[in-house]
């Protein structure tokens, strides 16, 4: 018994670690099929050991697949995702496009699972990488403590961008070497050597848009209560997003206690040594599967503040580990069943 499951976007960055999760974890499929536009039909990806053939996706039927993840980006989604939700299959999308429609949960498996019972049009919405694991993060301190006031700031990766503008950090970083021009093409400005404080488009009131979907999606998925501000800002790493997060709470919590919790708390893993190299960064992320906490301290300028350094491969628990996730939740929970 198991699931046929596709991958659409299965040649770019999060598609291929879809496949990479979908093999690690050894996720109970009787296939696999790899999807992608029609420039890409023909092309091999892996899977585990294996490779597995593109199909075109616009003479793709979904009949009889079980799963569908989509990674193809928000116009893809708008115009594929219904058709393989029609044909029966649950679309686990990692676009923006749905993540606002009230008939569809937006889940992180850590955060709220329970969303999942809800399902109503067969499509499940992925967050975005810095909000999912902000979230992974928040959950345990907001159970404990209520969290009042957030303000973050992001350190994003160019791999958020998608695998032009990875190209685009490493042709610029030679140009440099060897004293060539620069033209930024993918970012407003050179990345390489620079940090740019803008992603995703600007919108009326002054903030970007990464920056008003980390609100969003907040209070969609933990509590629409939460007053959150957010900074985004890209800088020159490829893969690994990293978060200064301050929390207010309206309850007491110490230190002690927020530490102890993260400890338990799904997903979380706390490396906060307070000694050179005690703490982790996003070169240190890269292909692991948790979210990692460290620089837990008091914020003395607040009742009841802390301050968090976060840090997540955004490939992975951003995108590709969280929709994967999200299908594990759906099995566990026994709303997805597979055929006898
Ligand atoms: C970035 N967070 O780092 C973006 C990528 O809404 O799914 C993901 C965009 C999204 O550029």
């Amino acid at each position: 018994m198991g699931f046929r499951v596709a991958v659409v976007g299965a040649t770019g960055n999060v598609g291929r670690e879809m496949l990479n999760i979908l093999n690690e974890r050894e996720f109970p499929a009787t296939e696999i099929i790899a999807i992608a536009s029609r420039k890409s039909m023909g092309q091999k990806v892996d899977y585990g050991n294996k490779e597995l053939t593109i199909q075109a996706l616009d003479t793709f039927d979904f009949t009889g697949v079980d799963i569908a993840l989509f990674a193809a980006g928000s116009g893809v989604s708008k115009e594929y995702g219904p058709k393989a939700a029609d044909a029966g299959a649950m679309v686990i999308d990692n676009s923006s496009f749905y993540r606002m429609d009230p008939d569809v949960p937006l889940v992180v498996p850590e955060v709220n699972p329970h969303h999942l019972l809800k399902i109503k049009k067969n499509i499940i919405a992925n967050p975005n990488c810095s909000t999912a694991q902000m979230l992974v993060a928040l959950k345990p301190l907001h159970d404990a403590a209520v969290i009042k006031r957030v303000v973050v700031s992001t350190y994003q990766s160019v791999s958020g961008a998608g695998n032009a503008a990875m190209d685009e950090l490493f042709s610029q970083t030679r140009a440099i070497f060897v004293n060539d021009p620069i033209k930024p093409e993918n970012f407003t400005k050179q990345i390489a050597f620079n940090v740019i404080p803008h992603i995703d488009v600007f919108m009326d009131d002054g903030y970007t848009k990464e920056e008003w979907k980390m609100v969003a999606e907040t209070h969609k998925m933990l509590d629409p209560d939460i007053k959150l501000t957010a900074t985004c800002v890209r800088v020159p790493v490829f893969v690994g997003h990293a978060e200064s997060i301050n929390i207010e709470f309206k309850k007491e919590i110490t230190e002690k206690q927020a530490r102890a919790l993260l400890r338990e708390a799904p997903g979380c893993l706390v490396i906060d040594k307070r000694e050179d190299g005690g703490y982790i960064t996003p070169q240190e992320c890269v292909g692991d599967f948790a979210t990692f906490i460290s620089r837990i301290r008091e914020d003395k300028t607040v009742k009841n503040g802390l301050n968090i350094w976060v840090v997540s491969d955004n490939l992975r628990k951003g995108a590709a580990l969280n929709a994967i996730q999200i299908a594990e939740s759906l099995l566990n929970q026994g709303i997805l069943k597979a055929a006898a």
